[in-house]
């Protein structure tokens, strides 16, 4: 019953991320640790338990815990949403870069993932957008993988709505995100993969490539489409 509720809880909720996860806590920890939207074993095989539970409780807890630890250099960070927080992030030190990136691109990763079968798949408008852009979904799926292998080192892959309209496969290093004023091509995200040796090492080693061929069956589709969807004024 747990489950059911924080599902359907998620898909009135989440289609408003803009203020994903930062208005909770209180003025000294403004930010918190969101809950899964799913059981830590519920996208296995793709991404085992272990993994997950690591990932969420202790990398993802661990930027919460930083970023809060720098309100008091930074006291705007309690009144500034994440969004903005990372559309300023130049204003801030490393530390607020890399912890709210961290933040940000976590809450948002572990929204962009459904079980097995659960994840819908592109709606019309999406598909059409992909197809004109790569060719096929296909095609994308491929071009995204092949960028996601060659981040070196640390990082993430990103399909972006970029301001004139158009999409954008892009990477970026450590935890910056296509929303900081501080990366070249900038846009809205609207899928997201963690790249980081920690989402995958238990279960795949240095395969990286297996970890995201596993990974396409437990992407949310149905997230992509809201976001799609929310970023071009059609919701
Ligand atoms: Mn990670």
């Amino acid at each position: 019953m747990r489950r059911i509720a924080l599902t359907s809880l998620f898909a009135t909720t989440l289609l408003l991320t803009a203020n994903l996860a930062s208005a909770n806590g209180s003025k000294n920890a403004p930010f918190s640790l969101p809950e899964l939207p799913y059981a830590n074993n519920a996208l296995e095989p793709a991404i085992d338990a272990r993994t997950m539970d690591i990932h969420h409780n202790g990398h993802h807890r661990a930027y919460v815990n930083n970023l809060n630890a720098k309100v008091k250099d930074y006291p705007a960070l309690a009144t500034t949403s994440l969004e903005d927080i990372q559309a300023s992030v130049s204003r801030y030190g490393a530390a607020v870069r890399n912890n709210a990136g961290g933040h940000y691109n976590h809450s948002l990763f572990w929204t962009l993932m459904a079980p097995v079968g659960r994840g819908g798949s592109p709606s019309p408008v999406l598909q059409a957008k992909l197809v004109q852009t790569f060719g096929s979904q296909e095609a994308f799926q491929t071009k995204f993988a092949e960028a996601a292998t060659r981040v070196f080192g640390s990082g993430w892959a990103w399909l972006i709505l970029k301001p004139d309209g158009s999409l954008a496969i892009t990477t970026t290093p450590n935890q910056d995100n296509p929303l900081m004023d501080v990366v070249t091509e900038r846009g809205t995200p609207l899928l997201a993969l963690d790249v980081w040796e920690h989402a995958y090492y238990l279960h795949y080693q240095n395969k990286r490539a297996d970890y995201i061929e596993a990974w396409w069956p437990v992407v949310s589709w149905n997230q992509v489409n809201a976001r799609y969807d929310a970023a071009t004024g059609k919701r």
